[in-house]
């Protein structure tokens, strides 16, 4: 089993559960991509919750398993090991520290970015066993991922009305497209281990915030650990599902709807007996990516609700802030 180092010394957020018992959102929306009516089901998830599951993704199993067996021989190796992929600044090995304004979790992680061909990595060189393996599941689960990433956001594009089918997805499939890659690793934590049940309190694991980007695809193992904030402010948690992916919309793509879509509020609570292993595409424009509404999508009579910025602009705002705040704050227009 691996235990983060110094668990006890650093500032860690807690949660206090309004009921002992988390309460699962049973009505997930569900979007099966094989079926004719994926596209609206898929607009109307973005406008309800920003956030659905999705079956029939076309990524295959193996591809999948592959991935995971190597990333959890990685997050076992001893920390020197694992350092050697380099610290996350801000791509790389990272642990507790998320992003450089002081967010802490129960968490070690491995940020890549997603775009480049993973077999000359320098992480290959640490992650054990016969180090090409790595390298080329990350590769195989890259592109199946990112071809699933543009279907969605063809389809989506289509219940939206808008032309070409492809304007979300070219920014995507653009070869100077800015996505990251997150495996993320939530050990047992011991501590919640210790009580009897009737704590409830629960530690966090990522604290609560939105993804920048366009779209962000997320697959884990079975273990809980995914909240997400509804529109009334509740927190509810999210059945894992080892064989589906979740999806959330991100910051960039609220701002290219127009508000239409609102980028889903979203955390990961620590467990006390089980490890969670997820792996999350963040599918980003071009550094030099105009975000703005798309005209279609200003409703006659109305405005646009945002200033123009470029994705550069967004991303080095957001750097520099932690991961609770509301980072289209500075873009949005009063
Ligand atoms: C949240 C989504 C992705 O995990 C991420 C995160 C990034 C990081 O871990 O470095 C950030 C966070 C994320 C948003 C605000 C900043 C940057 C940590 C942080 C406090 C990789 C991303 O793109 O934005």
């Amino acid at each position: 089993m691996v235990v983060l180092s110094k668990p006890n010394t650093e500032k860690y957020s807690y949660v206090r559960n309004s009921k002992p018992a988390p309460t699962f959102l049973s009505n997930i929306p569900l979007v099966d991509l094989s079926k004719p009516d994926a596209k609206s089901l898929i607009v109307k998830a973005c406008e309800d919750f920003g956030f659905f599951k999705v079956i029939n993704h076309g990524v295959p199993m193996d591809a999948i398993s592959r991935l995971e067996s190597e990333a959890a021989n990685f997050f076992s190796l001893p920390l020197h090991e694992k350092h050697k992929a380099g610290p996350a600044n801000p791509f790389g090995y990272g642990n507790k520290h998320i992003g450089r304004n002081g967010d802490i979790g129960w968490v070690e992680y491995l940020l890549l970015t997603a775009d480049q061909d993973y077999n000359s990595l320098k992480l290959s060189s640490v992650s054990g066993r016969d180090p090409e393996n790595f390298g080329s599941a990350l590769n195989d689960y890259m592109t199946a991922v990112r071809n699933m990433a543009c279907e969605i956001l063809d389809l989506m594009a289509e219940g939206l009305n808008i032309q070409p089918k492809n304007a979300f997805s070219r920014l995507v499939m653009d070869k100077q497209s800015d996505s990251v890659f997150r495996l993320n690793h939530y050990p047992p934590c011991p501590e919640l281990a210790m009580n009897d049940g009737t704590n409830t309190e629960n530690k966090i694991g990522f604290g609560e915030h939105t993804d920048p980007q366009i779209i962000a695809l997320l697959r884990s193992n079975n273990t809980s650990g995914l909240q997400i904030c509804l529109r009334d402010g509740t927190w509810v948690s999210i059945p894992p599902d080892q064989t589906s992916f979740f999806v959330n919309v991100g910051d960039s793509l609220q701002v290219m709807t127009n508000g239409r879509f609102k980028s889903v509020k979203h955390r990961v609570l620590a467990n006390r007996s089980k490890s969670r292993l997820s792996m999350i595409y963040f599918a980003g424009p071009p550094l030099n990516q105009k975000i703005a509404p798309l005209p279609s999508l200003i409703l006659t009579g109305k405005q646009s609700l945002y200033k123009e910025f470029t994705w550069f602009e967004y991303k080095t705002s957001a750097y520099g802030t932690r991961l609770a705040d509301n980072r289209l704050c500075p873009f949005e227009r009063i």
